[in-house]
């Protein structure tokens, strides 16, 4: 049996934009310039680190009760965002893959930093197609760290070694090559040079392609 395990935040839909939107009105409020390009650097980061790298910028120092509540406002603000989200903002040919693996039935999983994981699944439609969904609310390490990956495997009841990740952001694809995983990765190859596969989005990808993984007798090693 082979397990497919799917990040979200850049592989399923592209919330890094209301990510951005949210820490950038953060930052305003805070005089801490912030750019699309810090944002690259928030990509598969916990809520708390990136708030803790956002402050590091601006070298502010604060207490825990006003962390708190900045965290949360970021939260309540990213939330607006993603109470209008819709199928719509599916990535291309994500639907694709996700109906091949469900009519084969393959096992599949969600595994992602995100503590709001779970709501966006509902409100885009997918949630259904999961057999486990490993969120931020179920991690003590933040991947890089395998723990996200290996949580999954389990839930599925697949040996890590016969998993296959999808993943966006480089602590992701680290995070998948230290639990075993075959690693694919959804962006620049120059970015996921570490990944064992890498395809700029899923038109890029074949059923052909997914069924050979599906197949696949353990991870191949790299030459
Ligand atoms: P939240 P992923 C990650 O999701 C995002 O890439 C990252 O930008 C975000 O800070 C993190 O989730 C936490 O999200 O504030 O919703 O808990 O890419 O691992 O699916
Ligand atoms: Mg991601």
């Amino acid at each position: 049996m082979r397990g497919f395990i799917f990040d979200l935040d850049g592989v399923i839909v592209d919330t890094a934009k209301y990510h951005y939107f949210a820490w950038k009105h953060l930052a305003d409020e805070l005089g801490i310039s912030f750019t699309e390009k810090d944002n690259e650097n928030f990509k598969g980061v916990s809520r708390k680190r990136c708030l803790e790298i956002l402050l590091e910028m601006g070298n502010k120092e604060v207490s825990t009760e006003q962390f708190d509540r900045w965290l949360a406002e970021k939260n309540e603000d990213y939330l607006q965002y993603i109470s209008k989200m819709n199928a719509s903002e599916i990535l291309p040919d994500v639907p694709k893959v996700l109906n091949y693996l469900k009519s084969k039935n393959i096992p599949m999983a969600l595994g992602s930093a995100s503590k709001n994981a779970r709501p966006i699944l509902e409100k885009v439609g997918l949630l259904s197609y999961f057999d486990a969904i490993v969120d931020g609310t179920a991690v003590t390490r933040a991947k890089p760290d395998p723990e996200v990956f290996l949580i999954a495997a389990d839930l599925l009841n697949v040996v890590p070694e016969h998993c296959v990740v999808f993943e966006d952001a480089l602590a992701g694809i680290e995070a998948a090559n230290a639990a075993c995983m075959l690693s694919i990765g959804i962006g620049e190859a120059e970015v996921l040079s570490e990944a064992d596969r890498v395809f700029r989005d899923f038109t890029e990808i074949d059923l052909d392609f997914i069924e050979q993984l599906t197949q696949m007798e353990h991870k191949p090693r790299k030459s």
